[in-house]
């Protein structure tokens, strides 16, 4: 595990850092940090304590008091520098993810290359932080509005993606001139305290104020309950479940402070007697099965038009018959493990509920022992045919769980089928007929943030804004337009004339 030294991983690690400096807190208890790869303790880390958040937050709103007054292309070429020492520690990182979280090696890296694409992405967008000029109505006047940064930004990450979710608004906020103070799942700490080490070389180097990168471990019901409430963090971005969602959003509400929100999806991808089979088969099991289901943009309803049903139900069972499951640190394996035997227990009663309301699972759904399997963590990912409306299929269970939904008139049977969820996050259709597809787009179409044609749905670029509707929360990360949110907009009006016209006409003479 040389790569646990390579980031900076000891036995033992404290559990809030400003940037180069970490608190010293140990009353507080400890995190053991199991790997669902093969049942090891990695390495412990000490949860933070009340004081460590306060002096991070004290800290943090300094350095922003500083950084918002950083031209925002050399905010950017931090960003870059940092980009650069991922390009350094891809293998170490993508290899520490791959063994906390138990995600393949090639998704592992793929996950570190995402940090590194929304770097890049954030130093062009450095330089354009656009508003736009209006045209006043009143003579000798002059309208425009410009974005300045916000403050500092509190980022609630989860375990499924330990890294990228946390740049892709780390990196946006530090060039939109923002400070921002990361609270990672407690499931993989280790990941950010890497990601924290990686982030000190570029403090180091470029004299940064502490503060503008924080880190606090701590847990949900204190650290994240905190920043929920503290007005010193104007804007929150929340990944997790509908429910962390939902109570995170209610508090931030009550203070006025901002949220984005990116919670659960519950992603379909439509066939339709157009498919091209062999090119929608891959996409299906990997965005089935990637990340063992534990993407929020992972493949859980497959809706399949009865015409081409059966040969797709042979295909799949054949396609899953190879799956190869086990170590996620061998590049042979397709499927690693879950998090953890809670998430094991969760798919089982998933199953369980499924038959219950009449679904059959044609194939997986085992859990995995023996040789290889000591983590308990590794199943073996099911096919089951059920119907949407089943209480089952309504919930995003976060596993390998594929549920095979028929539909047998026109492609809207299928598209308000794909819609009665009360998710929306990823979608896909895969035809070659261009009307059906359009549908699928158009305005009646789905009803998604994402929707794709001939892709899967997990597995977006970040140059397109991510996230999604209804119960996913309505966020937006990533690429277009999402780092507006990380500014307060402000809209100025200049008189540069020698009298003083109202607006709407309105004559008020003194
Ligand atoms: C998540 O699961 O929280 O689109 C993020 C994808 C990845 C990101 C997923 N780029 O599947």
């Amino acid at each position: 595990m040389d790569f646990l030294q390579e980031l900076g991983i000891r036995k033992k690690n404290f559990g809030a850092a400003t940037g180069i400096e970490w608190t010293e807190t140990t009353d507080q208890g400890e995190l053991n940090i199991v790997s669902p790869v093969d049942g090891r303790h990695i390495a412990s880390v000490y949860l933070a304590s009340k004081q460590d958040y306060e002096k991070v937050v004290a800290r943090a709103e300094k350095a922003f008091g500083q950084w918002r007054e950083v031209p925002a292309p050399k905010r950017g070429e931090v960003v870059r520098q940092f980009g650069l020492q991922l390009r350094k520690y891809k293998e170490a990182l993508g290899s520490l993810v791959s063994y906390e979280m138990g995600k393949s090696l090639q998704e592992g890296r793929g996950e570190v290359q995402e940090m590194i694409d929304i770097c890049d992405f954030a130093v062009g967008q450095s330089r354009q932080l656009y508003g736009s000029t209006m045209v006043s109505e009143r003579e000798q006047h002059r309208m425009y509005d410009q974005y300045h940064p916000l403050g500092v930004v509190g980022i609630i990450s989860a375990f499924n993606f330990p890294v990228a979710v946390w740049s892709w608004n780390a990196m946006l906020a530090a060039v939109c001139g923002d400070a921002s103070l990361w609270k990672p799942s407690t499931r993989v700490p280790l990941c950010a305290i890497a990601v924290q080490n990686i982030l000190a070389e570029t403090i180091r180097r470029n004299s940064l104020p502490e503060g503008l990168f924080s880190l606090v471990i701590g847990r949900g019901s204190q650290v994240g309950e905190m920043m929920l409430n503290d007005r010193r963090l104007p804007l929150i971005s929340i990944t997790g479940s509908t429910e962390v969602g939902r109570h995170g959003a209610r508090q931030v509400a009550g203070r006025f402070g901002r949220t984005i929100l990116e919670l659960g999806g519950n992603n379909a991808i439509i066939l339709t007697p157009d498919a091209d089979l062999k090119m929608a088969l891959p996409a299906i099991v990997f965005g089935a099965v990637g990340t063992a289901g534990q993407r929020c943009t992972s493949t859980r309803r497959l809706i399949i038009h009865e015409a081409i049903y059966a040969r797709v139900r042979k295909a799949l069972v054949k396609a899953y018959g190879g799956l190869r499951i086990g170590n996620p640190l061998d590049e042979r394996n397709h499927v690693g493990p879950l998090i953890d035997t809670g998430a094991v227990e969760a798919f089982q009663q998933a199953l369980r509920r499924v038959r219950q309301e009449g679904g059959r699972v044609i194939c997986g759904g085992e859990v995995l022992t023996g040789k290889g399997y000591a983590s308990g963590c590794y199943v073996r990912p099911a096919v089951v045919e059920a119907e949407n409306h089943y209480a089952i299929v309504q919930e995003e269970t976060f596993a390998p769980i594929l549920y095979l939904i028929r539909y047998r008139g026109e492609v809207d049977e299928a598209i308000s089928l794909h819609n009665d969820v009360v998710q929306g996050l990823s979608s896909a259709i895969f035809t070659e007929n261009l009307r059906e597809a359009e549908i699928f787009l158009s305005a009646v179409g789905s009803d998604c943030g994402i929707a794709n044609v001939n892709i899967g749905t997990s597995g977006a670029e970040i140059g397109g804004a991510f996230g999604g509707e209804k119960e996913t929360g309505g966020g937006r990360e990533s690429g277009s337009d999402a780092w507006k949110a990380y500014m307060r907009r402000q809209t100025n009006t200049i008189n540069y004339g020698r009298s003083l016209p109202l607006a709407q006409g309105i004559r008020f003479d003194i």
